[in-house]
């Protein structure tokens, strides 16, 4: 399957986050029954999504994995309903099976946090289905993935992050998946710390050579909300880092990634009718000169 166009050429496909979870950090429990799911997928859809985004794991640092029965029952039903309605859908996993499940639900991208290391058997998946693939990256589950945000190697976080990602392409090829059809991921906050995030920002470029298009998950991170502490205090609430995931949208999609993956739509839609105005002025002007 080809990758999902964005709703006008030229802008960042837009990723709706639809977590069926009791226990996501940013959304926890809010849509975990499958009726609150998919009204909340089609109010995404409704708000100008272009992708919705269905995950039945949390990875939020400290989270119990679900059984795969679990996961299963959590994404399949909902992925199953928002397709037969129109939506193009992605589906959040590490697992194999959950994978498939989910593209014979209808589920056009699978949306792989680990890249792969989680459960090889997903890159079979990927490769016969002909899914579209997001490769993020990752280095371990989040149990133990803090300890593991150390980056030593030449080029600091975005050499180390630019490699282990050019691995992972060169596995995903090799287990049969059309390059073509891969999107790849700096996997904000996953084993890496808030520097960590505002570094990979900065050198997306090194990423972007790898010669894939990139999607952006910052959305309701904790790096924001640590960012906009007040001085000695905790970190922002996710739901009060919204305008900074918004300041990050507009200097990604000036930057030209591939997708944003972001909870509030509307509001991202709203960054992208500024960017797409002041890009037509832009050109205007260019024309003139
Ligand atoms: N982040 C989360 C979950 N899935 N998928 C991709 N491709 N990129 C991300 O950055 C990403 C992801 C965790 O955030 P959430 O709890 O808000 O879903």
């Amino acid at each position: 399957m080809d990758l999902p166009a964005p709703a006008q050429p030229g802008l960042p496909v837009v990723m709706g986050v639809l977590n069926v979870t009791p226990d996501s950090f940013s959304d926890g429990g809010r849509h975990a029954d499958p009726d609150a799911a998919v009204a909340h997928g089609r109010l995404l859809l409704a708000d100008g999504a272009d992708v919705v985004d269905v995950g039945g794991e949390s990875t939020r640092p400290g989270a119990t994995r679900p059984l795969v029965s679990e996961e299963l029952d959590r994404v399949v039903p909902v992925i199953a309903t928002l397709v037969s309605e129109g939506a193009v859908v992605s589906v959040d996993t590490m697992r194999a099976e959950v994978a498939h499940a989910a593209v014979e639900a209808g589920a056009s991208i699978v949306n792989d946090v680990s890249g792969g290391l989680a459960d090889p058997g997903i890159l079979d998946v990927v490769a016969a289905t002909g899914a579209a693939y997001v490769a993020m990256h990752w280095r371990a589950h989040s149990d133990r993935m803090a300890d593991l945000a150390v980056y030593d190697g030449p080029g600091g976080v975005v050499g180390d992050v630019r490699r282990e990602l050019a691995a992972r392409l060169a596995a995903l090829t090799a287990a049969g998946i059309d390059p073509e059809r891969v999107v790849l991921d700096p996997g904000l906050g996953f084993a890496k710390g808030a520097e960590h995030n505002w570094e990979l920002l900065a050198g997306l470029d090194e990423l972007a050579s790898l010669g894939r298009p990139l999607l952006v998950g910052a959305s309701r991170k904790s790096f924001l909300g640590r960012l906009l502490a007040d001085p000695g205090a905790d970190p922002r609430p996710p739901l009060e880092r919204e305008v900074a995931g918004h300041a990050l949208t507009a200097l990604l999609a000036r930057q030209g990634v591939w997708g944003v993956r972001v909870h509030d739509v509307r509001g991202t839609r709203d960054v992208l009718t500024v960017w797409e105005t002041v890009r037509r002025h832009e050109a205007t002007r260019a024309g003139r000169t």
